[in-house]
């Protein structure tokens, strides 16, 4: 959009946050501040840098045409290049290992593939009920963003290569996941410093930050490593990896590289994880927040699943409420809290804001789930009813978008909503969930978005027999 026209925070005089960068830990936050003062498309400079974002109904259904935008690789997301390459999520439109991945991953995510993947989450999510047993037998509280990590990565690990990083055992994390969340936040930090003064700003974290890149890739290359040896063994644990390694493109027979693959299994590990995690945090919120959501969802769980010890797969698609109520977390906190699309050539967004070939725009879904033109004058309300079938159907297409939109939406969506719809429903069931009246919502921004310092403390329900 042609940036002089575009409504903008007034200046002020800088101060030293702004020009350092730092002190800026909420600039999603912030962003929706500026939104509900500026309107549907505004700009703002974050990291010294101008963006454009873009938050209406109206503009973001014209963004959602695929004809005339695609994904912008830029951001935080080209901040992770370093580390995921030309994985699914880093690569940029035209790169063959793009579709090609694509092709050749898509099967892992289909429903047979999910189906496959049930019983290990199932296994992961014993783990936790076991830990959370502990804390309730002890009357302690549990951490919620920290547990549903560990749950979370757990399931990644375990249905992606059939790998244990033991999270609930341990006291610290696996160097691993230290690794990786260091990558993380240096991808974070890098943009919150001016370019030119990164090397000297960040110096000794530039060096951490490539020590665990090294670290990533040699953890990740002894697993392919094993795999490869033993496939020949003939075990076939149908995990992701698996996949990765035997499929071959079905109409061109080409196959990933172990460079690609390398990248791709730390592309699933970062992506699939925090993502899922903060969902689950934020429903759990919600839940403790509203009994008598809660109280409707859990009486779902029972009627659906009674009391088998083991719900199946289609008993996780059948608890038709309790995904409205991870929809609507979603809705009011995406934890992918935005995405870029960038004009595939000259044109005018939704007849009003002329965009050169390349440009830009950041899609700031928090706010694109509050407009009142789609969600109505009590959008900042939680209310799972929004997602029952008649109200759908009577919004507009495209105003929820917490997965991206066309083809570089997440792969991840089914296996994300199966994970977290299935763990709700064994934690409703197994306990009720008080929320400290103290607690007011803190949302950290680390990329993703997490309900910060969530604590709940438990006590174990029978089920209906
Ligand atoms: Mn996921 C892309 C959100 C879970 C793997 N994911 C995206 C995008 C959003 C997103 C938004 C699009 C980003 C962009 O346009 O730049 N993802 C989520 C959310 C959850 C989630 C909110 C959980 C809730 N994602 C998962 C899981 C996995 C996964 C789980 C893997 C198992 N996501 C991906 C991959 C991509 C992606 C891979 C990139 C897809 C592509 O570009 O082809």
């Amino acid at each position: 959009p042609q940036l002089e026209r575009l409504p903008h925070p007034a200046h002020r005089i800088p101060f030293l946050g702004d020009v350092l960068g730092v002190d800026r830990s909420t600039p999603v936050q912030d962003s929706m501040r500026h939104a509900r003062a500026l309107g549907p498309i505004f700009r703002r400079k974050v990291f010294g840098k101008e963006f454009v974002f873009v938050w209406g109904a109206r503009l973001a259904a014209d963004l959602a045409d695929e004809s005339r935008f695609a994904k912008h690789v830029g951001l935080g997301v080209a901040n992770l290049r370093p580390v995921a390459g030309d994985g699914l999520f880093t690569a940029y439109n035209h790169e063959p290992n793009w579709q090609l991945a694509h092709d050749v991953l898509a099967p892992g995510f289909s429903r047979e593939a999910m189906a496959g993947y049930h019983r290990m989450m199932l296994d992961v999510a014993a783990r936790l009920t076991g830990h959370w047993d502990r804390a309730e037998a002890a009357g302690s509280t549990v951490d919620v963003p920290g547990d549903m990590t560990k749950l979370t990565l757990e399931t990644i690990a375990r249905t992606g290569f059939g790998h244990d990083f033991g999270s609930f055992e341990r006291a610290r994390p696996h160097p691993f996941v230290t690794a990786m969340v260091g990558t993380l936040s240096y991808a974070q930090r890098l943009n919150s410093v001016p370019a030119p003064l990164a090397p000297l700003l960040l110096r000794g974290a530039t060096r951490r930050n490539a020590d665990d890149i090294a670290y990533l890739n040699r953890t990740v290359d002894d697993l392919v490593r094993a795999r490869r040896t033993d496939s020949g063994s003939g075990s076939d644990s149908g995990d992701l990896l698996d996949r990765m390694l035997e499929t071959a493109h079905p109409e061109t027979g080409e196959r990933l590289s172990d460079e690609n693959v390398r990248r791709q299994v730390i592309t699933f590990l970062v992506a699939g994880h925090e993502t899922t995690s903060g969902a689950l945090s934020f429903a759990l919120y919600y839940l403790s927040r509203h009994p008598e959501i809660a109280a409707r969802a859990r009486a779902e769980v029972d009627r659906i699943w009674g009391d088998t010890a083991a719900p199946g797969y289609e008993q996780v698609a059948k608890l038709r409420y309790l995904r409205r109520v991870l929809d609507e977390s979603l809705r009011l906190w995406p934890t992918a809290p935005a995405f870029a699309r960038e004009a595939r050539q000259d044109t005018v967004l939704a007849d009003e804001h002329p965009m050169r070939r390349g440009a830009w725009t950041l899609v700031l879904t928090p706010m694109l789930h509050r407009d009142p033109d789609a969600w109505g004058a009590d959008a900042e309300r939680f209310d799972p009813d929004r997602f029952d079938a008649a109200a759908v159907r009577a919004r507009p297409p495209h105003v929820f978008k917490p997965f991206g939109t066309g083809a570089r939406a997440c792969i991840g969506r089914q296996f994300a909503l199966h994970e977290a719809t299935l763990v709700l429903g064994l934690l409703l069931r197994r306990y009720e969930l008080r929320a400290d009246p103290a607690y007011r919502l803190k949302v950290t921004e680390r990329l993703t978005l997490m309900p910060e310092g969530l604590r709940l403390r438990l006590e174990r329900r029978t089920p209906p027999a």
